[in-house]
């Protein structure tokens, strides 16, 4: 038994005992959980079904975060781990390539016109074929494209690698304008996500014309096997700080791994004209820690918290443990 399952027993002696007993209660709990969860072997599978004590309330945004910034020049912060590949590639190599390129050719270009214009170069050479320019110049492209193409071909893997069996589904459906999410591991229910007008996002302190009535939400750091489909037309589900977009096609499912690296808000849009509205379906995904997840999981009727047919043995006498507490303590629920 490490000291992590000790923490983790304890955390769940707490969420036990909050309908009213004491701490002593907890502490007993605690101990006795412990040696259970240690002997599992769960522990962490057990903190997957942990429901957070405070039940669910919508998180703020933070100013600049997952949303673009005014003046902003290059990509947003990335908050995902292929999202910090792709712009660790894309500060790091493909700029300065692209930069020294384009000033190298610029600088030819000049040298040319000024050099060899018909007033300073009359007579020009009759010079053809130049076998060691002709070698240098197709060999150092050659050389430049291969350090493009090693990283890129490792990101495209990355970017496109399968989610484990028991990843937390979830499917986005493109609809003309409007997104719906749906949580096949969590019951079943739909979230319904349109637009805020702009004094109501204004008031809740939220980007204009980005923000949402209901959000994306999802438990952060898990791959989380994001589904997407469109109901009607072509619709992109797209969040740029987290690097994510895949098209919503009609009639097929795409599938992406989504892994997000802290809590947070973050903002996108659909990324595929699809008609009149298309300018106003934005897309809010909200990470939080799997406990508060769970909470939020709960505000839902007919709502289970994990699904997932490869869950542990212990798993449902929890997931039962965490409905029942979330059920007394929340409202509505
Ligand atoms: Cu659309």
């Amino acid at each position: 038994m490490t000291l992590g399952d000790v923490k983790r027993a304890f955390g769940r002696g707490l969420m036990h005992a909050r309908g009213g007993a004491g701490l002593l209660s907890s502490c007993v709990l605690a101990l006795l959980a412990a040696p259970t969860a240690a002997l599992a072997g769960a522990s962490a599978a057990a903190d997957r079904f942990a429901v957070a004590p405070g039940g669910y309330t919508p998180m703020k945004p933070t100013p600049g975060k997952g949303m673009p910034v005014d003046g902003g020049l290059t990509f947003q912060t990335q908050y995902s781990p292929t999202g910090q590949e792709a712009l660790w590639m894309h500060d790091n190599i493909v700029m300065w390539i692209l930069v020294a390129t384009s000033i190298f050719v610029l600088a030819l270009l000049v040298w040319v016109i000024l050099r060899y214009n018909h007033r300073v170069n009359p007579t020009p050479s009759k010079t053809s074929h130049n076998t060691l320019l002709e070698v240098v110049w197709t060999g150092i492209p050659i050389l430049i494209l291969l350090v493009v193409f090693v990283p890129s071909m490792k990101l495209l893997a990355h970017q496109y690698k399968k989610p484990p069996a028991n990843a937390l589904t979830i499917k986005a459906t493109g609809n003309q304008w409007y997104w719906t999410y749906s949580y096949p591991d969590n019951g079943g229910f739909e979230v319904i996500s349109n637009i805020l007008p702009d004094e109501e996002a204004d008031k809740r302190g939220e980007p204009r014309q980005l923000a949402a009535d209901n959000r994306l939400v999802v438990p952060v750091g898990e791959k989380i096997r994001i589904q997407t489909i469109g109901a009607d037309v072509i619709h992109s589900f797209a969040v740029p700080s987290l690097w994510f977009k895949l098209d919503a096609v009609p009639g097929r499912i795409n599938e992406k791994v989504l892994v997000v690296n802290e809590p947070g808000v973050y903002y996108g849009q659909c990324s595929e004209l699809c008609g009149a509205r298309h300018g106003y379906m934005p897309i809010v995904v909200e990470a939080l820690p799997r406990p508060q997840y769970n909470a939020w999981v709960m505000t839902h009727a007919g709502a289970k918290i994990d699904g997932a047919p490869e869950a542990p043995a212990p798993a449902p006498a929890a997931a039962a443990d965490a409905a029942a507490s979330a059920a007394s303590s929340a409202p509505g629920a």
